[in-house]
Parts: structure tokens; sequence; C-alpha cells
């Protein structure tokens, strides 16, 4: 009966086979299973969940082709400004539930499936993340094109089409081991191949010089190799599914001549070997979050990607616009997500040079007008730096045009500060050390009109302390960004039982307008609220808890604190400040069996990159505490610690609406903005945190009375590090300090092996304590006591989590990309008509 119906179907519609947005169960229902069959090859008995996973995608996917093409129409009608988002990492999760969400079908589908005799969140269980990104910086990403999108704005995501994203955590035995994560094994359901749209590249070689006609010079690059660049696109569907946009990602591929030199010489294998690296290009993410590699493969990966990029803006371009380059700035603006695809700026120029042989002022007007910046930290082992040595041999020809953007760029300051070398020196895009490194921050600030930080404070420090000279040379080009993350995904999606709450009490426009969260302020000392909000918190508690058991075989009291920290494992983030204060409390209890504190479960999940020695003995010092606790019926009623393994996108949607606390704890000055901190309170989490990065702008939002801000402020910091810090002080200083460092020296957690959490212990001390967790110590014991203290007046705390709810309008990531519309990049929205 069914093939009955949809045979009908095509009767009535000659033209196509699928409906026009016919949104109903039915036909949603009659799409899935027409899939089933013609897509799948398989039927209703057979279906396991993946393939039931695959139909239901094919079904939505048709929709969201039918918006995508009506979209790609209306801005190529309307031959639109749109901005191009450069980055290396797109940390997109899945995609099917939010797809369903955009297109106001999840209940549709919910109900379509359950006919069918299938559970939705068994099959949406079933997309393996797309996590081609390490954390935040790539997440910020993939909120800022779901935005774009919801908000009707000409945009593409440009990135690397990674075959490998980051990899997968196991632990054994407490520690970390890495898998690889083969996120395209059994195919990928929204991204569509484009070979039409192959574009082809240059790598290493050599430049010759030669003369014109009017015997100018002219530079011509001989590539030694040549490769490949093959898209594939991902359609980002807004909220409401309107506009669909593309994310666009970058496939390697040996191209045919790749290197024929060689070829002819009769170096068959040699070539071979060469198409071989060719692929690798865009093989594997580097896990390296906020430390650069410095390798070389991970330079040409930059480029590989700018470098298409480029050539597909520009082949959009001229196609409306020929060989006309006056209207290119009003047509494209370029942001750079952090100096990861800087190169672009070299390769614009090389373009309008050699290429379209514009003379060099023109061209560097119109690439300064092209492109904007976004910085996301200060730490200096995550500046990029390049040995001039590696771009010569990658880039040849570019490595000239840095020289020479940096010739004219010297002549400037020059102007400003006559003979003043230092400061030539200082912003040279050229580092004079041993071996010659290029600054990609200072080509970046050089080349763009506008350069933001991402939260207030960073911002701040950006102007003050990283580039305090290009403010002074390029006033009003530093401005501020503060990140935002999409309530779409971080709330209706990953919370529906907050969510439908919310909306039975101020309507349900809130995913497009967040401040309408506010509403919720006049309720948050109404009994009957707090209580129907806390019975929320508590049902995603229990869910989370059999979560929690059936991932690491822990039970947790689910009357307990949730206090979850979630985030890359990173030094300056401090997961070492949690420990520390989670064996003091072994220690106080263990003293004193009467000490008095609610239970409270402390939750991490984190990842390390693989080579970052000592933050991986923070993970197995974790796991080694938590079994030693979880074990130890003296404590086990009132703690609990839990190591959920492999933390990414999906397992962040499940945690988040569990959280009672919110850890946000990074040294001051540090975190440039987080944005995990903006995920937990939304949904209801109390922040305790450092005054840093966006937490700043949280506390104004909440207000004092509604976060527990601890520790050391940026100028404290600074002052103590100019004073010459000595952990020590605080080690002999504090007993209690001096006796967990201590218990990590014995082999209490690890029997039989003394010594092996002393690294970490060593780190505090000898170590010199860089992110200084000894000088913060006691006044984060303090701000815990005060949580504690808190959390025992039920009606108090319910009022103080509604508030986080309601007072995180500002964090909405549409914010954000208005902020950058209005600041940067001037767009107008366009719609489908
Ligand atoms: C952030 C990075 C980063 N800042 C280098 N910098 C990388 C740097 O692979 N690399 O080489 C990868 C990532 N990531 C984060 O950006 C900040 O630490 C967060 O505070 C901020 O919220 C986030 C988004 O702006
Ligand atoms: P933050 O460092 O707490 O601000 O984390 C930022 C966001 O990045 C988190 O809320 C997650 O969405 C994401 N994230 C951080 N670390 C990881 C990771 O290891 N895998 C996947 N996503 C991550």
């Amino acid at each position: 009966t069914k093939s009955a119906s949809s045979s009908q179907q095509s009767a009535n519609n000659p033209v196509s086979t699928i409906p026009e947005l016919d949104l109903s169960k039915k036909a949603f229902k009659e799409a899935v299973v027409r899939h089933l069959h013609s897509t799948l090859g398989t039927d209703e008995n057979k279906a396991n969940n993946h393939a039931w996973f695959k139909a239901a995608s094919a079904a939505i996917q048709e929709l969201v082709l039918n918006r995508l093409r009506k979209t790609q129409k209306s801005h190529y009608l309307n031959d639109t400004r749109a901005v191009h988002y450069f980055s290396a990492e797109f940390l997109m999760g899945r995609l099917l539930s939010n797809n369903m969400h955009n297109f106001g079908l999840f209940e549709t589908a919910q109900a379509a499936l359950q006919e069918l005799g299938v559970d939705l969140t068994d099959v949406l269980e079933e997309e393996p993340d797309m996590a081609l990104g390490n954390g935040g910086l790539g997440r910020l990403a993939a909120c800022y094109i779901d935005s774009l999108a919801t908000m009707d704005y000409p945009a593409i995501g440009y990135g690397i089409h990674y075959e490998y994203g980051l990899f997968r955590q196991e632990i054994k035995n407490g520690a970390q081991i890495e898998r690889p994560d083969n996120w395209r094994d059994y195919g990928n359901p929204w991204e569509i191949c484009r070979p039409e749209s192959i574009q082809e590249i240059s790598l290493y070689g050599y430049v010759e010089t030669k003369y014109g006609k009017k015997g100018q010079i002219q530079k011509e690059w001989h590539p030694g190799a040549i490769v490949k660049g093959l898209p594939w696109d991902i359609p980002v569907v807004g909220y409401g599914g309107k506009t669909v946009n593309v994310l666009r990602l970058w496939e390697s591929q040996a191209s045919g001549y790749f290197n024929w030199d060689v070829f002819n010489a009769g170096g068959y294998v040699d070539a071979e070997r060469e198409n071989v690296e060719a692929e690798t290009i865009s093989k594997v993410l580097y896990p390296n979050d906020e430390t650069e590699a410095g390798k070389e493969l991970r330079l040409i990966q930059q480029y590989f990607f700018s470098a298409c990029s480029l050539k597909d803006i520009i082949r959009r371009y001229k196609r409306a616009h020929g060989d006309d380059w006056s209207r290119f700035t009003d047509q494209v603006v370029i942001q750079l997500n952090d100096t990861h695809p800087a190169i672009a700026i070299p390769e614009l120029m090389r373009i309008l040079v050699d290429r379209a042989e514009l003379d060099w002022d023109s061209a560097w007007e119109i690439c300064q007008n092209t492109f904007a910046y976004t910085n996301h930290t200060l730490l200096p082992e995550a500046l990029e730096k390049w040995p001039a040595r590696m771009i010569e041999k990658v880039l040849p020809r570019h490595l000239e045009i840095i020289y020479e953007i940096n010739h004219r760029f010297l002549s400037e300051v020059e102007k400003k500060w006559p003979g003043d070398n230092l400061m030539k020196a200082k912003l040279s895009i050229i580092e004079e050390s041993n071996e010659k490194m290029v600054r990609m921050g200072n080509l970046s600030v050089i080349g763009a009109f506008a350069v933001n930080g991402v939260a207030e404070i960073h911002s701040r420090l950006v102007k003050q302390n990283l580039f305090p000279e290009f403010d002074a040379l390029y006033p009003g080009k530093l401005t501020n960004v503060t990140n935002g993350i999409t309530p779409r995904r971080w709330l209706k999606a990953c919370n529906p039982l907050l969510s439908d709450l919310i909306s039975k009490k101020i309507g349900n426009d809130w995913p497009l307008h967040l401040s309408k969260l506010d509403d919720l302020s006049t309720l948050a000392d109404n009994k009957t609220f707090q209580n129907a909000f806390m019975r929320v918190k508590q049902k995603n508690k229990d869910a989370l808890a059999k979560e929690i058991k059936q991932l690491t075989g822990i039970s947790v009291d689910t009357k307990a604190i949730f206090d979850i920290q979630i985030k890359r494992l990173h030094e300056y983030k401090r997961q070492h400040l949690n420990l520390l204060h989670i064996l003091a409390l072994y220690r106080r209890l263990l003293e004193n069996p009467d000490y008095e504190m609610h239970p409270r479960v402390f939750i991490f999940g984190a990842k390390a990159a693989p080579g970052y020695a000592l933050a991986k003995t923070i993970i197995y010092a974790i796991n080694k505490v938590a079994d030693k606790i979880n074990a130890d019926v003296r404590v086990n009623q009132k703690i609990k610690v839990v190591f959920l393994p492999n933390y990414r996108v999906s397992l962040a949607e499940k945690m988040i609406p569990a959280a009672d606390v919110s850890q946000q704890i990074s040294t001051a000055g540090k975190e440039a903005s987080g944005t995990g901190n903006m995920k937990l309170a939304l949904n209801g989490a109390l922040t305790i945190g450092t005054l840093d990065g966006a937490n700043i702008e949280i506390a104004e939002e909440v207000g004092d009375d509604n976060i527990f801000i601890f520790g050391n402020t940026v100028e404290q910091v600074e002052a103590l590090t100019a004073r010459g810090y000595n952990p020590y002080d605080y080690y002999y200083n504090n007993k209690e300090i001096k006796a967990v460092l201590d218990w990590l020296d014995s082999d209490y957690f690890t029997p039989g092996q003394p010594g092996e959490l002393s690294p970490l212990k060593q780190s505090m001390l000898d170590g010199g304590d860089p992110y200084l967790v000894l000088a913060d110590f006691e006044s984060y014991s303090e701000a815990n006591i005060r949580l504690d203290e808190a959390y025992k007046d039920k009606t108090r705390w319910a009022k103080m989590a509604i508030l986080n709810t309601a007072k995180m309008g500002k964090f909405t990531s549409d914010r954000s990309i208005e902020d950058y519309v209005s600041k940067i990049w001037k767009l107008e929205k366009c719609g489908i008509e």
C-alpha cells in the first residue's frame, strides 16, 4: 500500500515525485519508507537503527535541498554581498535532530517514526559527530553559521574536509588512548560532493623574474606540485527552515599531472608516492588545541583550504562581474577565524598582482578591504609563527609577497615613529631571531580592516598587551565582539523538558529572541515555577546518571550536586585546581566524618592533546583519584568523581542540561572567552568561576548574587607575577595545600606505583605553578563553601538557577552575528521569497 500511495503521488505531480515541502507526518513517513526501499535497498522489517537514521536523514535532506536551491537562487538573483567564514575547524556535531528542529519537524518525525515502530531517540544516536574541530574555536564557527542562516544573511563557511576528525578518546587503566575518528565510515547523509567545482592549487617550486612588455618586473611561480581540491557541501539550515546556506569543505586529491618531471624521468614510484602525499593534506585534523604544531603539513593544510576557497570566491565573483575588480570588496568580506587562514592575505595579493596584473597599491587596497581577523587567544604557544625557510620552500612566491608587504608597512611605521628601530622590530611581520620567523598575527592585523577579540576583557588585553602599537597606528581597527552560542542546539534541542516549560510560560519565540528569557525573571520567586524548574533539572540529572552508569559503571546519587567541568584539558583551564579541591574535601571527610557538605558528584569531560604529557597526567590523576574515592565507603556517600570518556558535542548535549554547577576556573587573563560557560548557565547551572573571559559578562548579566566568583583578577595576577610568584609560599603556609600535594607523591592513588602523579605536584612547585593554582586555591575553597551553603537552601538555589537561564539573552550567537554585521561585515539580509 505504501508504494501505491507514492506512485499515486507521482501521478498527481508529474514533474517530481518529491512533494513541495509537505511537512505533514504522512509525507515524512512516506519519504522515510521510500528511502528505506529505494536509497538503502532494505525494508521496514529488515532495517536496523542505522538504516532508519539514513532514511530519516534522506527524508529531511529532500527538504533541505529544496530550500538550498531557493536560497542560492535568491542570493544569485539579488547579487548579494556575503561573508566568507574561513576556519580550519567546524565542530558541527550531529545534524539530524538539529535539522528536524530547524524545520519545526521534530515532533512530527517522532510521531511518524513511532507509527513505524521506531524510537527517534535511538535513531538519533546512530549519527556520528562531525568533529572537525578541537573545541571552542571550532564550535563557535558552527554556532555562527547556524545564526547566519537563521537570520537570512548570505554566508559561506570554508574549511577542510578532514578524513579523520578529532581523535576518539578511550580510557584504559585511567589513561587516555587516542583512536582514529572514522566519522565517514558508513557514509554521511548530509554532504554533497561537487566535482564540478574542483579547484587546483600549487605548491613548492621556484619563482622566475621576467620583464613585461612595458619593461615592468613580472614574477612567475613555477610550482613543483599541483593538488586538487574537491569540495563537499554541507547544508546549514536556519531555524524556521527558510534560508539554507552551505559549509564548503575541501578534500585534497592528487592531480593527474602531479610532478610530471619526476614521472618522465622514469621515477614512476616516486611520482606515485607524491600522489599519496597530496592526499594526506586533508587526512587528519591536528589535535593540538592552542599549541602550534609548527609542521609543514599544517602550513600546507592552511594554504590548501585558503587558496581553494579564494579561487572559489573569485570564480563566483567573475561569473557576475567579469574582470572588473572594482566591486570585489562590495561583494566579498572574508573573516579569518584566528590566523590559521592568514596565508589567504598574500595569496589574494598574488592573484591580483601576478595574475590579474593589478598594480601593487590597487591590489593592496582590495586586500585590506576584504579581510577581517578574529583573535582567539593570547597564549604565546598558540600565536602562529612560521619559519621563513619553510614558507620559502612550500610557497616561494608568497614569501616574496610577505617581504614586500612588510617593507611597505615598515615605511609607514617609520613615518609614525621616525628612527624608532625597536618599534619596527616589534611590529615587523618578520621576527629576526636565529631563525627568521613570519608572525601570522602581525600579518593579519596589517592585512585586515578589522580585528576583534572574543570577549570584553580579552579585547581589552589584545589592545593593551598583544597589539598596543598597532592600536596606536590604526585607531579603531581593534574592536570587540563577544562570543555567543546558538540557543537552538544548546537549549531547544538538547533540553526539551526545560524548553517546553519555558515556552509554556513565555511563548515559543525565545529561540529567535533570546532576550525574551528575561520574562522568566518575574517567576524566579514563584514557588510553583521553582518546583517545575527544579523538577526538570532533576529529570535531566536522572537521565545523566543512567548515562554515567552505562558508560562507566559508576552509580551516582541523583540528589547530589552535579558539578561539571567540560572543556579541553589545559593547565590554564585548571582541571587540576578542581582536583586539588576534591582531594582537600576527601581529606576533610577522612579527618572528620561529620564534615558538613551536601553530597556532590564531580563530573569531568576533557581530551588532552596527544603530545601534551602533563595534560595526560591530569586525566590519569582524575581517574585514579576517582577510583579511590568512589570505592571508599567512608566518603562515597558524600563525594563521587566521574570522568566521562570521549567528550564531544553530542555528549555535551547530554551533560549540560543536567548540571547544577558549571566550573569555569581558568587563570584570569588566559581564557579568551569560553562558550561552555554560556551553555551551562543557559541551562540553569550556577557558575563557580574566575573573573576571566566571558565569565565577567555573565556575572554582569546575572548579578553578583547569582554566581560564585573567586580568585585573583587579571590585575592581581599581573602584580603577583611581577612581584615574583613563589608557589612554595603557599605550600608551606597552607597545611591543606601541602597535604594534598604530598599525597600525590605517595602510592595511595596508584598502588604499587609511587611517583606516577608526582609530575603533577612538581608542575605546581619546582615547575613554578605557571597558572597560579596554589595562589587561587584558598579563595576557590571558600567559594565552594558558599556554593554548598547556597544549595542547602532549595528555594534560594532554584531562584538563582532560574535567573541564570533568564539572564542569558545576551549570549545568543544571533547577537554576536548582529555585532559582526553592524561593526564589520555590513551585510544585508536576503531571504527566499
Ligand atoms: C581558542 C584556540 C585555538 N583560542 C590554535 N585559540 C588551535 C588555537 O589547532 N590550533 O592550532 C586551535 C584552537 N581556541 C578558544 O576560542 C579560546 O580558548 C576560548 O576561550 C574561546 O571561547 C574560543 C572561541 O572564541
Ligand atoms: P569551553 O572551553 O568550555 O568554552 O568549551 C567550548 C565548547 O567547545 C564546548 O561547550 C563544546 O561544545 C566544545 N568542546 C570543547 N572541547 C571539546 C572536545 O574535546 N570535543 C568536542 N567539543 C568540544
